[in-house]
């Protein structure tokens, strides 16, 4: 960082000496409080260099950062947290996308949550059989910064099937009526600040009010090395909530903490699902290559592999039944 300027290097609470470091500093918006050292990964920091500071802002929300990085591309932070990288973002998005999509036979109706970056409706908008792509994002300057900085993931706002609604998810689903889904997605940041509510209680049982019966729920649900009690809790609420099954899977990130994000799949009572085995292969998708990028890291392989845990997650997360 020796190009940065000491007043630039200083800019964000999160960037010091010229690195972004995760564990730097978090702040409480709702208690007004910064606290040092991250209560979702104590006692560690994954750092990456900064290049250049694209854009600093602060939105009702959050601290929003972009960053060119030495060598991850682009980087969006925030509240100092890495939400995604140029390089490995495609890990993330492909497969909080295709993993619900692909187990069940044609889907049509499809919310995201959160997910203002886009990168996400990039993906689902690979499924021909979708007709209508629902998103509720709370942070319109997300929309806003992304649209500028990572044209690569708000290209999956042009899709003319994707309905933007800016508000609160909560709000959103309470009012959505009963059965519209086939899935939703929730591509949530951490459940500290804005996003609290999105691993609680009623927040589950509003989705599986709005999807249809064998309809399917994909949740960002943290890392198997990191957050196993609240990945307890979740898989928890999921089972007591959706009557048909209820899932973990993961994948590798490499600028997330631990390096691994996982995803509860669950689905209604109805048509039985499989999440295992995909029945709606990508390899089948008539929209999955023509025109756009090629799918860069999901398919059916590697679907199938991310519902296998290791022993000590197997103990730990079947062992959560109620
Ligand atoms: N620890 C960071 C988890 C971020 C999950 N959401 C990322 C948003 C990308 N669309």
């Amino acid at each position: 960082m020796a190009s940065m300027p000491e007043s630039e290097a200083k800019c964000h609470a999160t960037v010091v000496s010229g690195w972004l470091s995760e564990s730097n500093s978090y702040s409480d918006k709702v208690n007004k409080v910064l606290y040092y050292n991250n209560p979702m990964w104590p006692g560690e920091a994954h750092s990456l260099k900064v290049e250049k500071i694209l854009y600093q802002g602060k939105s009702d929300y959050q601290e929003i950062l972009v960053f060119e990085s030495s060598t991850y591309g682009k980087v969006l932070a925030l509240d100092g947290i890495v939400q995604l990288t140029e390089k490995d973002e495609c890990a993330y998005q492909e497969m909080i996308a295709h993993l619900p999509l692909c187990s069940i036979p044609s889907p049509k109706t499809v919310l995201v949550v959160g997910g203002g970056d886009g990168g996400v409706l990039r993906e689902i908008s690979r499924h021909s059989s979708v007709e209508i792509i629902d998103i509720c994002e709370i942070d319109d300057l997300v929309i806003d910064v992304c649209k500028k900085f990572f044209p690569d993931l708000s290209v999956g706002f042009d899709d003319p099937r994707v309905r933007l609604h800016v508000g609160d998810a909560v709000e959103f689903l309470r009012n959505t009526p009963e059965g519209t889904y086939d899935a939703v997605i929730v591509d949530s940041s951490d459940p500290i600040g804005p996003a609290q509510e999105l691993v609680e209680k009623p927040f589950f049982e509003t989705i599986a009010k709005a999807l249809k019966p064998g309809g399917v729920l994909c949740n960002q649900a943290e890392s198997l090395w990191l957050h196993t009690h609240l990945i307890q809790d979740m898989l928890s609420i999921c089972r007591q909530t959706f009557k048909g099954s209820v899932h973990y899977a993961w994948t590798s990130v490499p600028t997330y903490p631990s390096g691994v994000i996982g995803f509860i799949l669950c689905s209604t009572d109805g048509p039985p699902v499989n999440f295992l085995s995909p029945i709606n292969p990508i390899e089948k998708q008539k929209g999955a290559h023509g025109g756009r990028r090629e799918v860069r890291f999901y398919n059916s392989e590697i679907h199938r592999a991310a519902f296998a845990l290791p022993s000590f997650a197997k103990r730990e997360l079947t062992s959560s039944v109620p």
